[in-house]
């Protein structure tokens, strides 16, 4: 920041101060969550999202209609890299990242997809992509922040992963309650019915029932929404409600635009109609976007930093102190004496190997000089010839 900057910055505090405060005792703090605000807008926003579930429930058409189509074709928003519109089996993580700009509000999207489980017998592998993938951005993470350049760390950790769960079940299965269990500790896990155009409104309510009932009765830590703050007002307390009774979210997902009664919208077209993906009466999917974009995004990122990377963090730190005394266990028994006896602490020891390292090197020149003294020798006696 310029100095030039600091003084726009400070004044712009100072002249949001009204008369009334500074003829009070004014310190100045009062500021404080402004400075904060410009100086996270100014840094932008990191936000990335992951989808895992079984093959062929939709992952890619849906996080296609949350992020990728016309969503953003009134706001700025750069190239997405390998944005490919027709969908095909995904069969690798593929990762998308879009810089998008709102009234001057940098944020950097990630969109993590994964290849769907449940082709092969063994759905062990696709299980351990995910949870790799996501235990490599928080090494990643750890180690730019015991590095040098701090300042400038950015942020691949994976805030949310949107769980997928088919429509045609009774409940979750016993596949999705292990790769729930894998992945509860690690990120904040959204529930989401795939397909819910499938669904009768009556079986998608008992479907919801059953899933949060397994959730429960399997101690599965499914993201929480925090409690509203009590001096909201009504209106924000209303869409918050609707928001945690939505849960887990019935989705529909589409890349198709269609036109109905003279306006283009996202939609499905059956036989006997047009599911319009965003209609709330047809699914879930504005609620999951509203919570995912403008109401919970910080919440997410703060329970990733505070809950899941802690966990991490200690877990490796626990790791290397475990490492480091293993080590040290190791260069004190080599430093024992056979009677038991410590002959020479480990600084001595280390004394040691320097000075045995250095008499070898003072051996080796020696050599060389004798070996040069020779050669010379022989050629003055060649020339005295
Ligand atoms: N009925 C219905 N079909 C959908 C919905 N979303 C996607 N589909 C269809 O389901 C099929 C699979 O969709 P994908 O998005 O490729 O599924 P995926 O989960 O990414 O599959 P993998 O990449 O194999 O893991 C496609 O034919 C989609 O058109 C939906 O909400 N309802
Ligand atoms: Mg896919």
């Amino acid at each position: 920041m310029t100095a030039n900057n600091v003084y726009c910055v400070t004044k712009r505090c100072f002249d949001n101060i009204s008369d009334k405060d500074r003829e009070r005792d004014y310190i100045g703090f009062a500021t404080l969550p402004e400075q904060m605000h410009r100086k996270s807008v100014k840094r932008g926003f990191d936000f990335t999202l992951m989808v895992v579930g079984e093959s062929g429930l939709g992952k890619s058409t849906l996080i296609n209609s949350l992020f990728l189509g016309d969503l953003y074709k009134n706001r700025k928003m750069s190239d997405v890299s390998g944005n490919k519109y027709r969908i095909e089996k995904t069969t690798t993580i593929e990762k998308k990242t879009m810089d998008i700009e709102e009234r001057g509000v940098k944020l950097r999207l990630t969109v993590v997809d994964t290849p769907g489980f449940g082709d092969s017998i063994n759905c062990e592998d696709s299980w351990r992509v995910c949870t790799a993938y996501i235990d490599e951005q928080f090494r990643q993470y750890f180690t730019d922040e015991s590095g040098l350049n701090r300042r400038n760390i950015q942020d691949n950790r994976v805030h949310c992963c949107l769980y997928f769960v088919p429509p045609y079940g009774h409940s979750l299965r016993q596949m999705d309650l292990e790769l729930m269990k894998r992945l509860h500790r690690k990120v904040n896990i959204v529930v989401v019915i795939a397909k819910a155009d499938t669904l009768t409104s009556s079986e998608v309510r008992k479907l919801k029932q059953r899933i949060l009932k397994d959730i429960e009765d399997n101690q599965i830590q499914i993201y929480q929404f925090p409690e509203c703050d009590s001096d909201e007002d009504e209106e924000f307390k209303q869409q918050d409600r609707e928001l945690k009774a939505c849960v887990p979210f019935a989705v529909v997902g589409s890349n198709t635009m269609l036109e109905v009664a003279g306006k283009r919208v996202r939609g499905r077209q059956y036989p006997w109609g047009v599911v319009d993906v965003e209609n709330p009466r047809h699914s879930d999917f504005v609620k999951l976007r509203t919570m995912l974009i403008s109401t919970h995004m910080q919440d997410l990122k703060d329970v990733t930093q505070d809950v899941h990377y802690e966990n991490f963090r200690a877990q490796c730190i626990s790791q290397i102190s475990q490492h480091a005394l293993r080590e040290r266990g190791k260069l004190k028994r080599d430093s024992m004496g056979n009677n038991g006896e410590t002959n020479i602490t480990e600084t001595d020891r280390l004394l040691l190997q320097k000075d045995e390292e250095i008499r070898r090197m003072q051996d080796m020149l020696q050599q060389m000089q004798e070996k040069l003294k020779a050669s010379d020798k022989k050629h003055d006696s060649i020339i005295d010839v």
